[in-house]
């Protein structure tokens, strides 16, 4: 089976590096060909608090440049840019080929499905912590739960088969018969670490300290849950602040996805986070204001990064 994994920030090339350690037959696609020519020459590494980066080769190309057709692809590139990355892909992936969003951020199966229409899509959510120290050089901070399970034209087989895939290559993962219940629980997480650690400029264990922003947290959280519930997902607050809490001490040491794309001058995914959260609130006529009021201060921070 040729796999393709879409995008090479730090869960991208945590996952091709995990992969092609377990002898399985990936390419990393990045559409910067500069960079792809470069990583496929370095090859690509992840370390851990035990240990020192241990490098993998693995293939790297644009999706212009690749020449085979991929069966499987895992989309690891920034929520707002699903549906550029799934129009790229679209000329290198085999008929009826399984894609797969572990992905942050509400609305990239409906992205996937959208462009990819005769692909089974798989969506669901990934707890790994880690961050991107250079190009293909990614620390891994603490190992959290893989969840998967059908979005569009998907079977259970085709979760199993995808799912099976990942544990060989140490990624457990659990296949689910609602992923969209497994994305909202993420949301609840990435909604309450991510901007406060991108503003704070604090790892997600610091969090977790009992004096930093606790109330905070359980307002935003609180609206994610009342989000969630006007679109039929049910979720329960304090479960869910236990989960965050639970997140910040499971990647301690990592650096939020959100503080590294402010300290790397990029673009956050602020919008398909807490502003997707506030959209939904406001549709069915409620004020997310802590999450509103977040999503507006990071927007104002990537415009103007703090020095
Ligand atoms: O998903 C994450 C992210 O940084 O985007 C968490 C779970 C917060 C880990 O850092």
């Amino acid at each position: 089976m040729k796999i393709a994994v879409v995008g090479p920030g730090a869960m991208g090339t945590f996952f091709a590096w995990s992969l092609a350690r377990a002898g399985l037959n990936v390419t990393l696609l990045d559409r910067d060909s500069t960079r792809a020519r470069y990583l496929s020459e370095q090859g690509v590494s992840v370390a851990t608090e035990e240990s020192e980066p241990l490098p993998v080769h693995v293939p790297v190309e644009t999706a212009a440049q690749a020449t085979q057709q991929f069966d499987a692809a895992f989309f690891f590139v920034k929520a707002y840019d699903t549906v550029h990355a799934a129009l790229e892909m679209q000329r290198c992936l085999s008929v009826g080929a399984t894609v797969i969003s572990l992905q942050n951020g509400l609305g990239n199966g409906p992205a996937l499905a959208g462009v990819l229409e005769h692909c089974p899509v798989l969506t669901g959510t990934t707890g790994h912590g880690v961050t991107l120290a250079a190009p293909g050089a990614c620390r891994h901070a603490g190992a959290g739960a893989t969840v998967l399970g059908p979005h569009a034209e998907a079977t259970r087989s085709d979760c199993n088969q995808v799912a099976a895939l990942l544990s060989t290559a140490g990624i457990e993962t659990r296949v689910v018969d609602d992923p969209e219940l497994a994305i909202w629980e993420k949301v609840c997480i990435n909604a309450a670490i991510n901007p406060l650690t991108a503003l704070l400029q604090v790892t997600n264990g610091a969090l977790a300290e009992p004096e930093v922003c606790r109330d905070l947290m359980a307002r935003i959280v609180e609206e994610c849950v009342a989000a969630a519930g006007m679109l039929g997902v049910a979720l329960d607050a304090a479960d869910r602040l236990e989960a965050t809490w639970s997140a910040c001490a499971a990647t301690a040491a990592n650096h939020s996805s959100m503080l590294q794309d402010i300290r790397g001058g990029k673009r956050t995914e602020i919008e398909q986070i807490n502003g997707a959260v506030v959209q939904v609130a406001r549709s069915g006529g409620f004020d997310a204001v802590a999450n509103r009021v977040l999503a507006e201060l990071v927007l104002g921070l990537s415009k103007r990064p703090l020095e």
